[in-house]
């Protein structure tokens, strides 16, 4: 029988010695030229397509690119200041460096450039670079005759990414509440969050996202796994398993139904995934619009809810800390 090889033996086709790259489909009326003419790259080859090019920048595209560009830019140089335009050591710190956003006593309002303002400005264009691009994936797909799944899954990280830099400073009535951009930074930042809104683990959307996010990860690998294993049969050749139909996708199928009696379907294995990886922002976005607006305190939360036990009263009863004198002063 004649098996398919793949990685180790693959064949990088280049057609440069045969003729033209090809560039794609025709592209609609009123849109730009793709850029660049095609190269191939073997390493390129291992990982994917060895063809690199052409790209289709575009208005979209060039905007998106130009704004990226200038919150990275104020952000660096923002941290180049925080060390005194020393790049050593801006090279050495940079895991702790941080553009942090106003302090709270600005509220909403516009703060001086070097107590915040450069984060809202700098947070402004990242606004902007990310709708952009959304909108790219969106009009790329249209220009192919695609469906629009890969901007609608992004649309969904997109509204975790507003929640977190925009819906909820909005609600809350400050920039502060805002993530800082920085490596660490930003992961102290969500240890604060946590622990000044008694603990995120007792939050019902973070349990939910964390649940597709290894949801996610599992069926992932499920799916990685099982075509990689008939792929000795041209099992992730798609084509061949459409217009040919063998023993590969047969085979991943029975091997799931042998193993725990149900299997997914060619296309509906893509439909899990789609809703795992798009519902693990979803209701994160859920859970941090939730947190300091309608709940204060989770883990009070979840006890009067009965999901977490109380402490035994062997010490003094537990008041939310928000309530308290020190509580409200903040
Ligand atoms: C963040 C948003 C979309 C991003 C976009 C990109 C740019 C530009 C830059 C190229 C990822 C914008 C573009 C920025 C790019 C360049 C240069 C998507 C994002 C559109 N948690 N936790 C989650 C776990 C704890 C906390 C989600 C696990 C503690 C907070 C996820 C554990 C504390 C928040 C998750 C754990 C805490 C989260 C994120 C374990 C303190 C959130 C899902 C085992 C550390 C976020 C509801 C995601 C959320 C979130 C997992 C523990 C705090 C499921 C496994 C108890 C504050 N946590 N977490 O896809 O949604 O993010 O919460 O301990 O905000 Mg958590």
């Amino acid at each position: 029988m004649i098996e398919y090889q793949n990685l180790f033996t693959r064949v990088q086709l280049r057609t440069n010695s045969h003729g033209p790259a090809h560039t794609g489909l025709p592209l609609p009326r009123g849109d730009f030229e793709r850029l660049g003419e095609p190269w191939y790259l073997y390493w390129a080859g291992k990982f994917g397509e060895a063809q690199i090019g052409p790209i289709y920048l575009g208005v979209l595209g060039s905007a998106s690119i130009v704004f990226g560009v200038l919150w990275f830019w104020i952000v660096g140089f923002s941290m180049l200041a925080s060390v005194n335009w020393n790049i050593i050591e801006m090279v050495r710190q940079l895991p702790w460096l941080a553009l942090e956003p106003p302090p709270p006593e600005y509220g909403l309002r516009m703060p001086p450039l070097n107590k915040g303002g450069w984060w809202v400005i700098a947070s402004f264009f990242l606004l902007l670079s990310v709708m952009l691009w959304w909108a790219r994936t969106y009009v790329r797909a249209r220009a192919l005759g695609m469906g629009t799944h890969v901007a609608w899954a992004f649309a969904s990280a997109i509204w975790l990414f507003l929640v977190l830099g925009l819906f909820r400073p909005v609600l809350m009535g400050s920039w502060s509440e805002a993530v800082p951009y920085g490596i660490f930074p930003h992961l102290d930042w969500t240890s604060a969050l946590s622990i000044r809104y008694g603990n995120l683990f007792y939050n019902p959307f973070h349990m939910l996202s964390i649940a597709f996010l290894y949801g996610s990860a599992l069926l992932f690998a499920m799916h990685g796994a099982t075509i990689l294993a008939v792929s000795r049969y041209g099992g992730e050749r798609e084509i061949e398993q459409i217009v040919d139909r063998g023993t590969a996708s047969e085979r991943a199928a029975l091997f799931w139904r042998w193993t725990m009696g149900f299997n997914a379907t060619m296309e509906s294995i893509h439909r899990w995934a789609w809703w795992f990886a798009v519902l693990c922002t979803l209701t994160g976005g859920i859970g941090i619009l939730l947190t300091g607006t309608v709940v204060d305190n989770w883990y009070l939360w979840a006890v009067k809810h009965g999901v977490a036990p109380a402490y035994p009263e062997v010490s003094p009863v537990i008041v939310d800390p928000a309530l308290t004198q020190q509580g409200a002063s903040k």
